[in-house]
């Protein structure tokens, strides 16, 4: 295990990249997927089988533990590693995105957002240097600049803005962090749907020489071709050396395109969320099990899985569930789609290594297409 947080490129193909970032807690396998934590769960899962589908590190969010159960309270039990029992790295989200997206009341300028509670209704601050402090206080490994994500479609001026203010808030958070070594503060690229401005927020970025790079603000309303479009610009800016993490994202076709736009680190809720929904991903495509057709179906997802949700039970006793809105239907779900999710990025990544990337891809968009019915 290092000392020091490390990036490592182990192969190439084409844009598509195979690393490994190495940091005291644990090793990340990259293109990694990182399940989302938020409230210091992986909603309907034991971190037991988190970890044993693959994830070599799971996202938390500043602005959920803030309010509950309170930051300072986390550290007194500990940090966030020890109160949810997961031993391996943790990344964690500034709060900006959250505050924007969950609490009334928000007012940003210059000096950080104040916003309200969406738990109990109290006012709250949060500074760039706050927000480093609350991660600190979690203990998390990757740490989040404060940023503004401005949601799409907005006025360029707006973006811009928007955009100019993160790059000052990255550096703000840059002294706030100061030099500590096992751990990272990502900076996030913003610049909305726009070339000039995306290209300014990645120099500007990586002049701060800053352990790893997000690319935020996308996956927020734009169609995939205009967030493509944006990785295309913006990852050739970014030193080839240094991590790269695409906030939010995505659909498995979403993460499969954006491998081959150079990204190297993935989270979105969509696989728990839909789970809970009764949306399940298999390597036949998507299946919505609260369909009245899937109500005498007795076959399973997918029999060849080694994910017992997706290969033990049938497709009608998981109608049935989500139909009777039991807590099993969301708990098999989930773990079905975290299943799918990982063994996507396995494949990805072994692809990467055999220098098959292109073919990897066809092959897996052709079984979405073909369907299994
Ligand atoms: N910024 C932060 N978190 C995020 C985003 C962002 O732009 C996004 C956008 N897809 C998701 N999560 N801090």
């Amino acid at each position: 295990m290092t000392e020091t947080f490390q990036f490592k490129l182990l192969a190439t193909d084409g844009k598509a990249r195979r690393g490994e970032v190495s940091m005291p807690r644990g090793t990340i396998r990259t293109p990694a997927f990182m399940p989302v934590g938020t409230v210091g769960t992986v909603k309907a899962m034991y971190l037991d089988q988190v970890r044993e589908l693959g994830a070599d590190i799971i996202l938390g969010n500043t602005y959920h533990l803030m309010l509950r159960p309170g930051a300072e309270r986390v550290a007194r039990l500990g940090g966030l590693h020890n109160f949810i029992r997961w031993e391996r790295p943790i990344l964690t989200d500034s709060g900006g995105f959250q505050v924007m997206s969950l609490s009334s009341l928000r007012k940003l300028n210059e000096q950080g957002v104040t916003f309200k509670s969406h738990v109990d209704g109290a006012l709250y601050h949060m500074s760039p240097e706050r927000s480093i402090e609350i991660q600190g206080l979690l203990d998390s490994d990757i740490q989040m600049q404060l940023d503004e994500c401005v949601a799409l479609p907005a006025e360029p001026g707006e973006i811009e803005r928007a955009m100019e203010m993160s790059i000052r808030w990255a550096e703000r958070c840059k002294v706030a962090f100061g030099d500590q070594p096992g751990k990272a503060m990502f900076g996030i690229v913003q610049g909305g749907d726009i070339p000039k401005l995306r290209e300014r927020s990645a120099l500007a970025l990586k002049e701060l020489d800053l352990k790893g790079y997000a690319v935020g603000g996308l996956a927020v309303g734009e169609p995939q071709e205009v967030m493509l479009d944006m990785l295309d610009v913006t990852c050739p800016v970014l030193p080839a050396e240094k991590p790269r993490y695409l906030m939010g994202v995505g659909t498995p076709d979403d993460i499969l395109k954006s491998v081959a736009h150079g990204i190297d680190m993935f989270d979105c809720v969509m696989p728990t969320r839909s789970g809970r929904h009764g949306l399940a991903f298999t390597r036949y495509g998507r299946i919505n099990l609260r369909n009245a057709r899937h109500a005498e179906d007795m076959r399973p997802l997918d029999e060849q899985s080694s994910c017992p949700a997706t290969r033990d039970y049938s497709r009608a006793y998981l109608h049935h569930l989500i139909r009777s809105n039991e807590s099993l239907g969301g708990m098999l779900l989930s773990w079905n789609n975290l299943a799918y999710y990982q063994e996507l990025m396995a494949g990805i990544r072994k692809a990467i290594e055999e220098g098959r990337y292109a073919d990897f891809m066809a092959e897996t968009q052709e079984g979405w297409q073909r369907g299994d019915l």
